[in-house]
């Protein structure tokens, strides 16, 4: 999905959680990433995992940094990370709160530290006594800068300055190891082949809501916990708002329709979009501008590569393609197309649809999307292609790339 619209990304961009044990990712690897946490922390780090009400009709969704490190999806626990140890607080053991969300683990369980993967496993009692004992130790205060809990801990410290957790996190969040890649893969395999179960089905007189219904389906059959972001399909006009969530809008021929939808499985995220001809053929106008998004698209992914920027106006993958459409085609005014492109060019995927990102260039090992698009209200037209790509040692591998995006190959898919 687009990048750039904070508001909206703050409402799809949520926390991505499976059940640790049930995931791609073994405990090991989460053991290991905080060992590399540990390697470069300079102080003391404390994590404060979601908390849940006994009213929750969402399922629960830890948060992700927290997640992470622990692979732990139970509510209420608060992780404590020195240089030299890791402490997980869990929440005691209440019939009342088991009886509305089920089985809970608690401290003293005998398989406390096998169902954690955790050597030092406490009641959140003795979390404030903890930190005391670990900020006498270490200088540095790490936390993450929002929620009720970072209230708290500033009130009670103080005097203590409180440096932003996410940074030293991201670090490690944004190269993905092979377990994350096939997980990647997995939620984007899934994601083909919802994306082509639309293209089966789709057919002029339908309405959006309706693709959404045959993407998410294809989600949950395929035993994935869902979106990783609610679809976005906008036919027509609708195309043209970037972050139109599927509505009641009848599709009809002679116009296209953007699908941005994917899957979340195992926890990771994928994020694709096609843009389709609801009657089977593009217009020759809808053909003429599909192609220019897809040159600038193919024209980026050939940029990628280590050491490249994505965004920036010097040396950055959107330069290429914000070139690439400047220079091929002309809006109905005979002016340049570029200003029509009004999103960013792509951002990392992982744990979230939306990962976070460090400020620097491509490294292999890290993925991220690449969707460039055209959007002319004027013209009742918005087309957006944007796959998932591994940045590897010297290119980039697409890892969508077997849902097809040559105008001709979709005309054939769509072919009754
Ligand atoms: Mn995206």
């Amino acid at each position: 999905m687009a990048w750039g619209l904070s508001i909206a990304l703050s409402l799809c961009a949520v926390a991505s959680a499976a059940p640790a044990t049930s995931g791609d990712i073994q405990p090991d690897e989460f053991r290991s990433r905080r060992e590399a946490l540990r390697k470069s922390l300079d102080g003391v780090m404390v994590l404060f995992g979601q908390r849940e009400g006994l009213d929750v009709v969402f399922h629960f969704r830890q948060e992700p940094n927290f997640y992470y490190l622990t692979g732990w999806t139970e509510p209420g626990a608060i992780l404590l990370v020195t240089p030299a140890e890791e402490t997980l607080f869990l929440p005691h053991h209440d019939e009342h709160a088991e009886r509305f969300l089920g089985k809970r683990s608690s401290a003293e369980d005998a398989n406390a530290h096998q169902a954690t993967g955790f050597d030092r496993v406490l009641g959140v009692e003795k979390f404030e006594t903890e930190l005391d004992g670990a900020l006498s130790r270490f200088a540095k205060f790490y936390a993450l800068s929002s929620g009720p809990d970072r209230v708290k801990l500033q009130a009670r410290y103080a005097f203590r300055e409180i440096s932003d957790a996410a940074p030293p996190i991201t670090k490690l969040r944004v190269k993905k190891s092979d377990a994350e890649l096939a997980a990647i893969q997995r939620a984007t395999d899934v994601t083909i082949d919802a994306h082509r179960a639309t293209w089966k089905r789709i057919e002029p007189g339908m309405y959006e809501h309706q693709l959404s219904a045959v993407l998410m389906s294809v989600y949950l059959d395929r035993g994935c916990e869902g979106v990783a972001y609610d679809p976005i399909v906008g036919s027509g006009p609708n195309g043209a708002v970037l972050h139109y969530f599927s509505g009641g809008r009848r599709m009809d021929r002679g116009e296209v329709v953007l699908m941005d939808s994917a899957a979340e499985c195992g926890g990771y995220a994928s994020d694709i979009t096609r843009t389709i001809p609801v009657g089977g053929k593009f217009s020759k106008r809808q053909r003429e501008l599909y192609q220019i998004v897809l040159g600038a698209q193919k024209a980026a992914i050939a940029a990628i590569k280590p050491g490249i920027r994505m965004g920036g106006e010097e040396n950055s993958v959107t330069k290429v393609a914000k070139d690439y459409l400047n220079s091929h085609g002309k809006d109905t005014h005979g002016e340049p197309l570029g200003k029509y492109f009004t999103h960013g060019l792509g951002h990392p995927v992982g744990l979230q649809v939306h990962d976070p990102n460090v400020d620097g260039p491509l490294e292999a090992g890290m993925v991220v999307t690449v969707e460039p698009g055209l959007y002319i209200p004027e013209e009742g037209i918005g087309i957006r292609i944007e796959d998932v790509v591994l940045v590897t040692e010297h290119g980039a591998k697409v890892l969508s790339a077997a849902l097809p995006k040559e105008p001709d190959e979709i005309e054939a898919a769509l072919a009754k």
